[in-house]
């Protein structure tokens, strides 16, 4: 049976009840339909854990697929001994459950950047006007080499994935600054400059003041032209509002009493649920 329809959806935030809602909205049947998830799976909605649980069995039935957010790899790091619980973080449950290896273990192992069609790519930030599509696919893949690895690599990744420099890339970094900065790209992007740096305090909507020399990464035409467009979610402060020519952001944020909202590739549809769960 062939795929009737690819949704791709925004941040759940472990919005659970969210996530069911839309998923009766837009009608969807495993059996027919496939699900892109743009990655902040947990964090501060009401069942972070129950989200978690829904989404792997979703991605190892082979009718979902996801990329990590900064959230996820928040979880990680947690999990690994590399960073605290935030103020509003409610994913302790995880770290209670029975299946917590199981689950983080799979989680680890998701991409940062995927193609649901040749058409189309998602991270869960955006990508930066400085970097062709073919360069991002391959370093996504060394960050993910890194986080699927042995414990050892595991660690030594987390242990340095904290902090916003380099805040720019460039080719000829190495090591552990490397796949910071290629991290920071593909999960905490909002705004760059000219050359490509990021830019970590702004997380306002497009009519708030920007710092100078700033703009949002999706106002920067790249430097080669990119044929695909980019699906993104991560900047709630937009509410996955205007369609725009390349890029469609996905976070409608939900958890801060906005909507989760669904994309789907063959038409171009939007589909969101009537209210967030409002738990911000
Ligand atoms: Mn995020």
């Amino acid at each position: 049976m062939p795929i009737r329809y690819n949704y791709v959806i925004g941040d759940l935030q472990g919005c659970f009840t969210a996530l069911q809602a839309l998923l009766e909205h837009i009608e969807f049947d495993e059996k027919h339909d496939h699900l892109w998830f743009a990655g902040d799976l947990v964090a501060r909605g009401e069942d972070s854990l129950a989200t978690l649980r829904f989404v792997k069995k979703l991605c190892e039935n082979d009718v979902a697929h996801t990329v990590l957010g900064n959230h996820d790899l928040h979880l990680l790091a947690v999990w690994r001994g590399f960073g605290k619980l935030k103020k509003n973080d409610r994913t302790a449950p995880i770290f209670d459950a029975p299946d917590v290896a199981a689950l983080l273990n799979w989680l680890r192992k998701q991409p940062l950047l995927l193609r649901p069609n040749p058409d189309h790519v998602l991270t869960h930030a955006g990508l930066p006007h400085c970097w062709t599509t073919e360069l991002a696919e391959s370093l996504a893949f060394e960050v993910a080499l890194a986080l699927r690895g042995n414990f050892l690599e595991l660690d030594r990744f987390l242990e340095n994935m904290y902090g916003n420099q380099p805040d720019v890339w460039s080719e000829g970094l190495t090591g552990e600054a490397r796949l910071r900065v290629i991290t920071n790209y593909f999960t905490r992007m909002r705004l760059v400059d000219d050359i490509g740096r990021l830019e970590f305090d702004f997380k306002a909507g497009l009519d708030a003041p920007m710092p100078a020399g700033f703009v949002p990464w999706f106002d920067k035409i790249p430097q080669v032209p990119r044929t695909e467009k980019v699906l993104f979610g991560h900047w709630a402060a937009l509410e996955g509002a205007g369609q725009m020519k390349t890029t469609i952001p996905l976070d409608g944020g939900c958890v801060w009493g906005g909507s989760l909202v669904a994309y789907r590739l063959e038409d171009g549809q939007r589909f969101s649920t009537a209210e967030g769960c409002g738990l911000g």
